[in-house]
C-alpha cells in the first residue's frame, strides 16, 4: 500500500522537477555510458546515470524528453562509436540535443551523426587539445582531431587548456591546424564575457556543437573525473561561460563528458555536469 516508484523524501507537490510528467519535447537528452577509450582513469561508463540522476531533480523549467542511453558494446569500440553516430543521425531535426558521457571519444560521433550533409562549428571547453594520434591502443584525447578530421573547413575553439597538461607539440600542432584556442591563463586575464564574446564571433555563421569536458574545472570543484588538471576554473566560473556561450551560440547539442564517478566525492561533479546541461538549454 505505501509502495512508490517515486521515493522522493520531500512531499512538495508544487515543486515540479525536470523528468516529472515527461513529455515529448524539441529538446532532448541522451546518455553514452561508455569508456572504453579511456587510457587514464576508467569509470565515466557510470557517468549518464548519475548526471540523469542529478538532472531529473533540477527545477522544471522546460520540457526536456529521455530518449535513454546509446546501445553500447562493451569492448567494441568500432560498433558502439558507428551505433553512436547513427543515433544522432536520426536526431538530426531536435532543436537541442544534451549528452551525458561517457569518455570523450564518443563526441566526434555524436558530432558527425549530426554535421551530416551540414557545416557545424566546434566550441570546446577542456583543459586538453584532444589532438592525439596513438601508435597503439585508444585514448579519449583525441575527439578535437576526429572533429577537425570530419569537419573541414569550420571554426574550432578550444577553451581552458593547461600548459602543465599537454605535450608541447601539442600547441604549435593546433596553430597548424588552424585551431583557435584559450589557455587557462588567457581566459582569467580576458575575462569570461569577452571571452565567450570573442568565441561568438568566430561562430556566428554556423550551427554550432558544444563540447564540454568536465576537467576544464579544477579538481577542487570537479575531482571525478578520468585526468584531473590543476588550476581550472571554478564550478561558478564554468556555469558563467556556458551560460554565455549558450545564449549567443544557441548550440544544436551539448554534451559534459569525462565525468567520472568512481573518482567522485559526494556527486558533486556529476551534480555540476547537470547543473552545465541544464543552464546550456538556451530556449528555456
Ligand atoms: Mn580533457
Amino acid at each position: 500500500m505505501y509502495l512508490t516508484k517515486k521515493s522522493r523524501l520531500l512531499k512538495d507537490p508544487h515543486d515540479i522537477r525536470m523528468c516529472d510528467n515527461s513529455a515529448s519535447s524539441s529538446v532532448v537528452f541522451v546518455g553514452i555510458p561508455w569508456d572504453g577509450a579511456v587510457a587514464g582513469r576508467p569509470g565515466a561508463r557510470l557517468g549518464p546515470a548519475k548526471i540523469r540522476t542529478a538532472f531529473c531533480n533540477l527545477p522544471k523549467r522546460v520540457d526536456v524528453e529521455d530518449l535513454g542511453d546509446v546501445d553500447v558494446v562493451i569492448g567494441d569500440p568500432a560498433e558502439t562509436w558507428q551505433r553512436v553516430e547513427k543515433t544522432f543521425r536520426s536526431l538530426k531535426d531536435r532543436q537541442q540535443i544534451l549528452v551525458a558521457g561517457g569518455d570523450h571519444s564518443v563526441t566526434p560521433y555524436v558530432y558527425r551523426g549530426l554535421s551530416e550533409g551540414r557545416k557545424i562549428s566546434y566550441v570546446v571547453l577542456d583543459a586538453h587539445f584532444d589532438l592525439r594520434t596513438v601508435s597503439e591502443g585508444l585514448t579519449s584525447g583525441m575527439a578535437t582531431r576526429l572533429v577537425k578530421e570530419s569537419g573541414g573547413d569550420i571554426p574550432i575553439t578550444v577553451i581552458g587548456i593547461r600548459e602543465w597538461s599537454n605535450p608541447s607539440y601539442m600547441f604549435s600542432l593546433a596553430d597548424k591546424m588552424g585551431i583557435e584556442y584559450y589557455t587557462i591563463e588567457q581566459v582569467h586575464k580576458l575575462g569570461l564575457e569577452e571571452v565567450a564574446d570573442r568565441v561568438y564571433q568566430q561562430h556566428k555563421n554556423y550551427k554550432a556543437y558544444l563540447s564540454i569536458d568536465i576537467d576544464v574545472v579544477d579538481p577542487a570543484f570537479a575531482p571525478g573525473v578520468n585526468a584531473p588538471s590543476p588550476g581550472g576554473l571554478t564550478s561558478r566560473e564554468v556555469l558563467i561561460l556556458v551560460s554565455h556561450l549558450s545564449k549567443a551560440l544557441r548550440p544544436i547539442a551539448v554534451d559534459t563528458v569525462e565525468v567520472s564517478p568512481p573518482y567522485d566525492v559526494g556527486d558533486i561533479t556529476s551534480n555540476l555536469a547537470a547543473v552545465l546541461l541544464y543552464t546550456s538549454i538556451w530556449s528555456r
